[in-house]
């Protein structure tokens, strides 16, 4: 059993992790990005099914990300139901049309056209999986009253990433999807008040033929300063 203690009356811990050789700590640093640096936001996905048992646990990894306070401000809601992943793409188009043929200006519009996105997102009926991640503004404490959460924005991108990551190293694909604007979601889903739409996510696997634009990362001298 795991070494334990109270700290002012609250309790810790010990918090143990294997001891890497400097050689193997590189060598996992280097492998991770490796592995990630395949990364692709893919827009064909295949309809080949994925098991809920997976989705669990990419939900699972989503979790272990770390929050303001500690208060996991966060609902990943996993649609698979063909009537509902119908009802948001229906309701995802009618807004990107509009996005697309009038709110978004030139610059955005030129910006996207290396990408080739566009108002359609039939993706959103043939990924077998949308994960749409809802931020809690508030809580609801047990006893019904409201509750603060810290740093919403920050600790529900960082469960994004550990999502997208996970999706990645199980072998499938995902799209971050940003419809805009997507209260539509908090309807379609029912969700409470204290909810709001933050990503939808189609995860499935990439179809057989996939084709995704050839951009490049920035370099490591491009993103990073040391002093
Ligand atoms: N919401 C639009 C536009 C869009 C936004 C981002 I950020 C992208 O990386 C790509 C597209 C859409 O989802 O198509």
């Amino acid at each position: 059993m795991n070494d334990q203690k109270l700290i002012n009356g609250y309790p810790f811990i010990a918090y143990t992790r294997t001891a890497y050789t400097d050689a193997e700590t590189q060598q996992r640093a280097r492998d991770f990005y490796t592995e990630m640096d395949q990364r692709r936001t893919c827009r064909d996905f295949s309809s080949r099914p994925v098991d809920k048992r997976v989705i669990e646990d990419l939900i699972r990894t989503a979790s272990t990300a770390p929050s303001g306070a500690h208060k996991q401000p966060w609902t990943f809601c996993a649609v698979q139901d063909p009537a509902i992943k119908k009802q948001i793409r229906i309701e995802a188009e009618k807004e990107e049309y509009e996005s697309y043929n009038g709110r978004m200006p030139a610059e955005w519009l030129a910006d996207l056209a290396p990408l080739q996105t566009g108002w359609q997102k039939e993706f959103l009926e043939i990924a077998p999986w949308l994960i749409v991640v809802f931020k809690k503004s508030y809580e609801i404490k047990a006893d019904g009253t409201k509750g603060n959460v810290y740093y919403a924005n920050e600790s529900v991108g960082l469960a994004c990433g550990f999502l997208l990551a996970a999706i990645h190293q199980a072998g499938l694909a995902a799209l971050t999807h940003t419809p805009s604007p997507m209260n539509f979601l908090s309807k379609v889903l029912d969700r409470p008040e204290n909810e709001k739409p933050f990503l939808l996510i189609p995860v499935g696997y990439p179809a057989e033929v996939c084709w995704v634009p050839n951009i490049q990362r920035k370099l490591l001298e491009n993103i990073s300063a040391w002093y």
